[in-house]
């Protein structure tokens, strides 16, 4: 090589290392939190223990055990439902500041309705949170992280708008149980999974395969029903309780291919079909679902013959009501994508990818983990805090999940990589971007029940033994790199005071 050629080498690797390699030597801020993550079914069990009813991914995982990784399902799980001291131990070793998990509706309403409480659901919820706050925890609940009740699935589940009532009256009933412990709530986890993969797709529960038209009639619902919960909340419970209530979005960071107008225009689109589409209803300042959606999505209806657009409209009461309904901006994100710009696709069968019509896919040179979709590109996220920033007008952030999988090793330094990376952007774009993010999350507190992939994925912090009947946790090598973040809020050996 000649000399220029090396030159152009040496200083490629610079820029690439401090841009991309070791983590920045700032400390985070003094409030910042940290916790980690769960969700009731990938980690309770206890499926149909103490009068628990039936919910959608209880009957999915056993009616259709050919389509999960080993035909596994989370009866057992990490028997969490059994276990909750030995958890809240390993969050208290960790120490985090706070603990995110889910309900499990059907654990306190068995039929999905108000009318019949589940006491032993309501016991084990109570223990667990006072167990937390003994150890200074903090709870982070979700309502909903994907477990509906059959009974509701029964009466067509997200897509039946009066399911935005039935969940308001099982929200009420959390806020007046758990609320006086509980300061932080979510109402859905990534709605986008719910509705597009279980009601647009059809690969998760409940399996519904109506790709663009049961994907946005479910997200109207789950909009709206949102919307209720948080009235419910400001106007009944707020005043005594004194918390905060969001909703949780998800997202990959959305790269233009190239530089070009189209590309750019093409990987904004694809941001708002893949997360405005949930946002903007309740995070912009103009609040209903982004434009592009609403004109493309009636247009490409009009020419395939429906006499109104497929997305559902809100009323200007509507975008009104929904507009604002949070506390705090919560945010799930991992990875990654590319976007080109693409012809419109044909006209011809209806889907959510024709509407946005674009191209999506992610550079084989990524690092990669045992998620086929989760490539390690940590600058993305700096990109997407700083997106947000700027297009929801500053609020502050909550990362609500990020994190790695791999196939369970207990010194599992690629995990390690992926969050002091990660980490050192998100930390970047604080200090550097002006943007306020105040809380991370790390997901998962312990391997578990990862869906589709069954427990072929593994996410945790501590490693679970799913063939030991005892489910027996094992700290990870990353578990520890963590709890060293937390005590002293710094990525490398030293900070700078
Ligand atoms: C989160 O979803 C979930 O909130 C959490 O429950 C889950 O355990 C965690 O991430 C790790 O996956 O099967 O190829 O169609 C993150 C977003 C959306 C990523 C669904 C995987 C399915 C890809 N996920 N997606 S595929």
């Amino acid at each position: 090589m000649k000399f220029n050629q090396l030159l152009i080498v040496f200083v490629v690797q610079v820029f690439l290392r401090t841009t991309y390699g070791e983590p920045i030597n700032k400390k985070f801020p003094e409030n910042f939190l940290f916790g980690t993550a769960t969700a009731s079914y990938q980690v309770e069990g206890a499926w149909i223990t103490d009068g628990k009813g039936e919910n959608i991914w209880d009957h999915f995982t056993h009616i259709h055990s050919d389509l999960i990784a080993n035909g596994d399902n989370g009866d057992i799980a990490c028997d969490s439902y059994n276990k909750y001291q030995e958890d809240v131990a390993m969050l208290k070793d960790l120490g985090v500041n706070f603990y995110r998990f889910s309900l499990s509706w059907s654990r306190i309403l068995p039929s999905g309705f108000t009318n019949q409480v589940n006491q032993p659901g309501v016991d084990y919820y109570k223990n667990l949170i006072a167990a937390l706050k003994e150890n200074g925890i903090e709870p982070y609940v979700t309502l909903y992280h994907w477990d509906l009740p059959e009974p509701l699935q029964e009466l067509g589940g997200w897509p039946n708008p009066d399911l935005a009532d039935y969940f308001a009256e099982y929200a009420r009933l959390a806020f007046t149980l758990f609320g006086d412990d509980v300061k932080n709530w979510m109402t859905f986890n990534e709605a986008k999974q719910t509705c597009q993969l279980g009601y647009g797709y059809g690969v998760y529960a409940p399996g519904v395969a109506s790709d663009g038209i049961g994907d946005y009639l479910c997200a109207h619902t789950v909009l709206r029903a949102h919307a209720k919960a948080y009235h419910i909340y400001d106007e009944e419970f707020r005043a005594t309780q004194n918390g905060r209530v969001s909703m949780v979005v998800d997202t990959d960071w959305f790269e233009p291919d190239s530089d070009s107008e189209e590309d750019i225009e093409a990987a904004e689109r694809r941001i708002q079909f893949n997360f405005g589409w949930y946002a903007n209803a309740i995070y912009h300042p103009d609040g209903n679902y982004p434009q592009v959606m609403i004109d493309r999505i009636a247009d490409r209806s009009q020419q395939e013959g429906f006499p109104r657009s497929r997305l559902p409209e809100f009323t200007p009461e509507e975008v009104e009501y929904i507009k604002g309904t949070y506390d705090f901006f919560a945010l799930n994100t991992y990875t990654t994508s590319l976007v080109k710009w693409s012809d419109d696709y044909p006209i011809g069968t209806p889907s959510w990818d024709a509407d946005g019509s674009v191209t999506v896919y992610q550079d084989s040179s990524w690092n990669s983990s045992a998620s086929g979709w989760l490539k390690v590109v940590p600058w993305g996220t700096r990109k997407l805090l700083n997106w947000i920033d700027q297009t929801y007008d500053h609020p502050e952030i909550v990362i609500t999940e990020n994190g790695y999988s791999d196939h369970g090793e207990l010194d599992d330094q690629d995990r390690i990589n992926y969050y002091s990376k990660y980490l050192s952007n998100i930390l970047q774009a604080i200090l550097e971007d002006g943007v306020n993010v105040t809380g991370y999350t790390a997901w998962s507190l312990m391997d578990n029940f990862e869906w589709l992939s069954g427990y072929t994925e593994k996410f945790g912090l501590y490693q679970v033994d799913f063939t030991d009947p005892n489910r027996t946790r094992t700290i990870k090598s990353s578990a520890k790199f963590y709890k060293n973040v937390i005590a002293t809020k710094c990525l490398v050996d030293t900070c700078e005071e």
